[in-house]
Formats: structure tokens, C-alpha cells, sequence
């Protein structure tokens, strides 16, 4: 631990890299955890994909609905509160995350960039750059609580469907995003990253672009990890507990 928060003392530009993990204290389970219950007999993988959207829109709103709402119950965690005090101490820190959740912009995160998008963001299917693609563009998701199918509204420009506003698998990164946590991983003197199992590419390209980079990498993960390699410095536990004695 101490040559960790000794590195991040003398770092100057720092990579926040996040995974599901950070979000796990605040009750969202992470992305292969996260099918309990009603959503049981689901596979997120097979979900998170334009055909299933394709097949069964309704099922899949109904998943991401169901997400977003447990998202807005959900408030952000001791981890979440140190990756944005890093930011505070250290200007030149730039927040990655593979989250779709809000929780790092809900704990005082500048700007974090959003590399598999947002469950805040729905868009157009046809055009991403219809605004506010549906009538009531609130925040208000339904939650479907026992349901599971939802219609997704329409796009109130062109009629077409809304879909989530994140990346699907199959789908490519934005490119803007992407850019900018290679460009920010190739730069920094370290990258901690935090949450991650590090298998969904590209994104997981990020932290090992730091360790060639000859950046300082630590891991904040209570398992094991491909990253485990990478990273100099593995620290085995839970981001809220580890992240804010990093800072203290
Ligand atoms: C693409 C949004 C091409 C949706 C998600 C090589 C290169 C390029 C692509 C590929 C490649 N190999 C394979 C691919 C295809 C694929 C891929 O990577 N597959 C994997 C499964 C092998 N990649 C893609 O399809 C990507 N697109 O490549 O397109 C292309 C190019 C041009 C033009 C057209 C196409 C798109 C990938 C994005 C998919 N979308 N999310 C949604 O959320 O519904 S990814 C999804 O999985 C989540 O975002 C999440 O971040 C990610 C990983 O899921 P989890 O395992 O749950 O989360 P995580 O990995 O973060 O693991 C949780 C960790 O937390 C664990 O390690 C656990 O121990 C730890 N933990 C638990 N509690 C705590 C904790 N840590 C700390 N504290 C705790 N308390």
C-alpha cells in the first residue's frame, strides 16, 4: 500500500481506470454479477448486443430500464469520493470508466470518460444525433419491477426506436473516448486501476498501454485478474476500502 500512495504522491498526471468493481459497494452489482433474481436465467453477454435489442426490444429496454432505476437508488461509495478527491489533489488526473452507471459524476468526477457509454443517454436508433430522442426525455426510468418487457419509447424527430445509449458488444468504442484514455494512459506516471477483470477489449487495452508506458500501474481488486501481470502493484481489496487509504 505505501508504495502505491507513494507513487501517487509524486505522480503528476494520473489515470483513474474503472471497472464494475467500484460500483459493487454501492449495490450495483458488477456486469457478470449483476443477473439475479428475475434476470437469472439471462446472459448479460447475450443481452448487451444489438441483435438481442434487434429481436426483443421490449426485453431489453426492460433490463436497461430495470438497470437505471436501480442506478438512481443507488448512491456512490468511498471509492467513488476518492477517485474524485484524486482528482482534487492532482489536476492533471483524467477518470476512465467502463461504467454506464453515473456514480463517479454523482461523487463530484469532473468529466470521466465513458469509454462503453451511459444508461443515462438514450438515443435515436437511426440518428444519434436526434436530441433528446423521446417525448418525456426525464430521468424517470420505469422500473419494471416484477414485468420485464418495456416498450422503448419512440424517437420524437423520426418515429424510429430509442435504444440505450451505451455500447453494445459488436459495436465499436466512440472514438473520441477511446482516443483520449490511450493518449492519457500513454502519458501518465500512473494508472490505477480499479474494479476491473480486464477482459473486454478495447477498453482493457488502457491499463496495459500504461505499463508500456513505463507508468506506475496498480491494481485495487479483491480477485485475481489477467491484469495481475500488468499492474507492478496489486492491491487485493475492495476499492471503498483501499481507494480512500490511498489518499488519505
Ligand atoms: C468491439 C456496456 C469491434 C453495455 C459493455 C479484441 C479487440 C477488440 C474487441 C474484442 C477483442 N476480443 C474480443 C472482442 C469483442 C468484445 C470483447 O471484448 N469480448 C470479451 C467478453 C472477450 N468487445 C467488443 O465487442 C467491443 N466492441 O470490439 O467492436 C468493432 C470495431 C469497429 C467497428 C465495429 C465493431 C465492445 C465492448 C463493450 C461492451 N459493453 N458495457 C452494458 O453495460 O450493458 S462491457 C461490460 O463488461 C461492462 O461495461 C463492464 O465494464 C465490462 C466488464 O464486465 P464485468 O466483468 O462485470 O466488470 P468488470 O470487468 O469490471 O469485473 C468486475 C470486477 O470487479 C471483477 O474483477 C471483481 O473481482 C471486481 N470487484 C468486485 N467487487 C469489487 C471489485 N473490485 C474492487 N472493489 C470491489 N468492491
Amino acid at each position: 500500500m505505501e508504495s502505491a500512495a507513494a507513487a501517487l504522491r509524486e505522480a503528476r498526471r494520473v489515470v483513474v481506470f474503472t471497472g464494475a468493481g467500484i460500483s459493487a459497494e454501492s449495490g450495483v452489482p458488477t456486469f457478470r454479477d449483476d443477473l439475479t433474481g428475475l434476470w437469472a436465467r439471462f446472459d448479460p453477454a447475450q443481452l448487451a448486443t444489438p441483435e438481442a435489442f434487434h429481436e426483443d426490444p421490449d426485453l431489453v429496454w426492460g433490463w436497461y430500464e430495470w438497470r437505471r432505476a436501480r442506478v438512481r437508488r443507488a448512491e456512490p461509495n468511498a471509492g467513488h469520493r476518492a477517485t474524485a478527491a484524486i482528482e482534487r489533489l492532482i489536476p492533471d488526473t483524467v477518470v476512465i470508466t467502463q461504467n454506464v452507471d453515473d456514480l463517479h459524476e454523482r461523487a463530484g468526477s469532473r468529466g470521466p470518460v465513458h469509454l462503453h457509454g451511459s444508461l443515462f443517454a438514450p438515443r435515436c436508433v437511426a440518428e444519434p444525433a436526434h436530441p433528446a430522442a423521446f417525448p418525456d426525455a426525464d430521468d424517470e426510468p420505469t422500473d419494471p419491477g416484477e414485468g420485464r418487457r418495456i416498450p422503448p419509447p419512440t424517437c420524437v424527430h423520426c418515429g424510429a426506436l430509442v435504444r440505450p445509449g451505451v455500447v453494445w458488444f459488436g459495436e465499436a468504442l466512440p472514438e473520441a473516448a477511446l482516443a483520449t484514455a490511450v493518449e492519457a494512459a500513454a502519458a501518465c506516471d500512473v494508472l490505477l486501476t480499479i474494479g476491473t477483470s480486464g477482459v473486454v477489449y478495447p477498453a482493457a487495452e488502457v491499463p496495459r498501454v500504461a505499463a508500456r508506458s513505463g507508468a506506475t500501474v496498480v491494481q485495487v481488486n479483491p480477485q485475481p485478474t489477467p491484469l495481475d501481470d500488468v499492474c507492478g502493484i496489486n492491491l487485493r481489496g475492495p476499492a471503498a476500502e483501499v481507494l480512500p487509504a490511498l489518499v488519505s
